[in-house]
């Protein structure tokens, strides 16, 4: 028979054993991507897989190649997993209230990181980092209103981010608000380019064959990718873009920079894709109980083309 007090030893010596175990069980994250589909979207990618290497966090990654049912699937395998944080992007920005009911559920927490989702219960998600959209919109008319202060008339074209996404949705929105100052600040042409090199050109190829007697003015692109893409068929149909065609896009890609370098855009809203190092904080902070901010910033500028010699050897991404 153990003497009581070999008894009490043994078991505080088992707690202490298991809970060091626990203690130094790595965090695991199950980390839903939208897909690969842009110049920024990569650069988020490697900030995230970086971060979480540099942050001891065991990351469960799954590109969802910008299909929202592939994102319901990873995060449905992240909680059969039971991995201890779920972080997504979501492609769209309904759809997504079921498969964060189950998280909850399942009580895992869910960070959203770049883009919002809808919900009608704001506990179905702890915390959201990414840009503010809008304000994107916003400072890219801010510009346009500026090429505009002589009086002159602008026809519009808009390549669209991809349809139902925050960041399209939100962009549109904020560019609208402020265009709306000058009556002759008009969009005769807007679509959706998907946020793809690829499809920027197709849209934009169409938008130029356009028989209406109107003449485009400015490009508007939701993302830098859309443009270069953009770039492509304006130069095709033998126009300068950037002169002929003025070109304004978000996010501040490498590709962007040298776009403007080469005198072919004229200004990009920046938006930044490192987020993987406060996400990785986040996620600790949440898993250990700690109070966080339901919403999260990040710093942005904008960048114009005389800006874009000086700037590109210094750019992270
Ligand atoms: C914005 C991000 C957008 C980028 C695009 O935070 O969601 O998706 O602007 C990317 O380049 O495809």
């Amino acid at each position: 028979m153990t003497p009581p007090v070999l008894r009490r030893a043994l078991l505080l010596a088992g707690l202490a054993l298991a809970y060091s175990a626990q203690a130094s069980k790595p965090l695991v994250m199950g980390f839903s991507q939208v897909g690969a589909e842009s110049e920024w979207r990569t650069a988020n990618t490697a900030s995230v897989k970086s971060a979480a290497q540099a942050a001891g966090i065991q990351l469960k990654f799954a590109d969802a190649q910008q299909k929202q049912e592939n994102q319901v699937k990873a995060i449905r395998s992240f909680i059969a997993q039971k991995v201890d944080v779920i972080a997504f992007s979501p492609v769209v920005e309904s759809g997504f209230e079921t498969v964060l009911r189950e998280a909850k559920a399942a009580k895992i927490p869910v960070i959203l990181t770049d883009r919002a989702v809808k919900v009608s219960d704001p506990s179905l998600y702890v915390t959201f980092i990414g840009s503010d959209f809008v304000e994107e919109g916003r400072k890219a008319a801010r510009w346009v209103l500026d090429q505009a202060k002589d009086g002159r008339a602008l026809n519009i074209a808009e390549l669209q981010g991809t349809v139902g996404s925050a960041p399209a949705i939100d962009r549109k929105k904020g560019f609208e608000e402020v265009l709306k100052a000058n009556t002759k600040l008009q969009i005769i042409r807007s679509q959706s380019g998907e946020f793809t090199r690829a499809k920027g050109k197709e849209v934009m190829e169409a938008f130029l064959k356009v028989k209406d007697g109107k003449k485009i003015d400015l490009l508007y692109a939701h993302n830098d990718d859309m443009a270069i893409g953009a770039i492509q068929a304006i130069e095709e149909a033998g126009l300068k873009p950037g002169k002929d065609i003025l070109v304004v896009s978000i996010d501040g890609v490498r590709g962007a920079f040298e776009a403007m370098k080469a005198g072919k855009l004229n200004v990009t809203v920046e938006c930044n894709p490192l987020l993987g190092p406060q996400l990785m904080q986040l996620a600790k902070d949440v898993v250990a109980g700690k109070a966080v901010p339901k919403r999260v910033t990040v710093e942005e500028g904008v960048y114009t083309a005389d800006q874009a010699a000086a700037e590109l050897p210094k750019r992270k991404y």
